[in-house]
């Protein structure tokens, strides 16, 4: 049982100072599995002194949970200082960026800990003192749970407003996750995590600029129906990518939204799956790559999410874009008026 395993490890060890290492870009699930293990760790090493770390900080949703914690996470981190080291949430110690040497070097000094529910790493495992991964979990938070309930400790409303955080996150707000997390789930809830208050601390805000840009993008838009698809054009000089998105969720089936900045002309393109797959039509190919030749520059993509660069101006990029459809849709774009 690696809950016994940690305890015992800790037990002997006593150790004075901690040092938890998520991946870089830290997001809420990895996040939160320090925040829980911190307390974890405080709880059974009184005094212990715990140092959270993330390589090039935290993800933008988790910037805002650490507020709502009132928590921080630390600047710098020394793993020569640390004499216990946790990793979580993270696969391997290439994803630790630059910490990732210097733990290298430090976990053949002091016990390394791994918690993780991403597939086995070997290279990791062989460097941990305690590899406690499970890729059946649905999230490091759920695994975290687990120890505590193992070891007899009391999940404080904190901690499990924490880990219900973290499982909600990487499970797409309980889209993905199974019975044994919906077991999680309600404990945490019983232990105070309200799903009500929690669950908009997942969706980061938009920045006022993308709004406008998104918004001035609408109200710029040109709709044309070729057969009974709505195809929206519009243009924008940033955030072209997230105007086209907002266009699809206003009904259009494929969105094109070009924009022209120091020069250069950028075009983003959306579609919707009913779109691609009733007309055959793949973005990237079809329309994004002939485009960005036309616009002298380059163009490529996905299926439903596609993009060209070039130069000119944002209404010949629309212009070619609609000769292009006429083309492979075999009908004449007529404007809705
Ligand atoms: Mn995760």
């Amino acid at each position: 049982m690696s809950a016994r395993e940690l305890k015992a490890l800790l037990d002997g060890l006593k150790p004075s100072k901690a040092l938890i290492l998520c991946h870089h870009n830290a997001d809420p699930d990895a996040v939160c599995s320090a925040i829980a293990l911190g307390e974890l760790l405080h709880s059974l090493c009184p005094g212990i002194e715990v140092t959270c770390y993330a390589a090039q900080g935290v993800s933008k949703v988790s910037k805002g949970i650490l507020e709502r914690f009132g928590f921080s996470f630390s600047r710098e981190a020394r793993p020569a200082d640390a004499d216990i080291l946790f990793m979580v949430d993270t696969n391997n110690v290439e994803q630790l960026e630059e910490l990732k040497e210097e733990v290298k070097v430090r976990a053949r000094e002091v016990p390394l800990v791994v918690i993780d529910h991403h597939a086995k790493h070997p290279a990791t495992e062989e460097i941990a003192s305690l590899y406690i991964v499970d890729d059946s979990a649905s999230s490091t938070c759920e695994i975290i749970l687990r120890l505590f309930e193992e070891l007899g400790l009391e999940v404080g409303k904190g901690v499990a407003e924490a880990l219900f955080l973290g499982i909600a996150y990487d499970t797409r707000h309980l889209a993905l996750a199974g019975a044994s997390t919906f077991l999680a789930i309600a404990k945490l809830v019983e232990a105070g995590a309200k799903p009500r208050e929690l669950f908009p601390l997942l969706t980061v805000e938009m920045d006022y600029s993308e709004r406008v840009a998104r918004l001035k993008a609408c109200m710029r838009a040109k709709v044309y129906k070729f057969g009974s698809w709505l195809v929206a054009f519009s243009h924008v000089s940033a955030f072209q990518a997230s105007a086209a998105r907002a266009l699809l969720s206003l009904g259009a089936d494929l969105a094109v939204v070009a924009g022209e900045r120091e020069g250069r002309l950028r075009v983003s393109m959306r579609a919707t799956s009913k779109f691609a797959s009733a007309t055959g039509i793949h973005l990237g190919r079809d329309l994004a790559r002939p485009l960005g030749q036309l616009i002298g520059g380059m163009g490529g993509g996905h299926a439903l999410s596609a993009g060209a660069n070039g130069v000119g101006k944002p209404e010949e990029a629309i212009e070619h874009t609609i000769a292009l459809l006429s083309r492979l849709l075999g009908t004449k774009g007529k404007e809705l008026k």
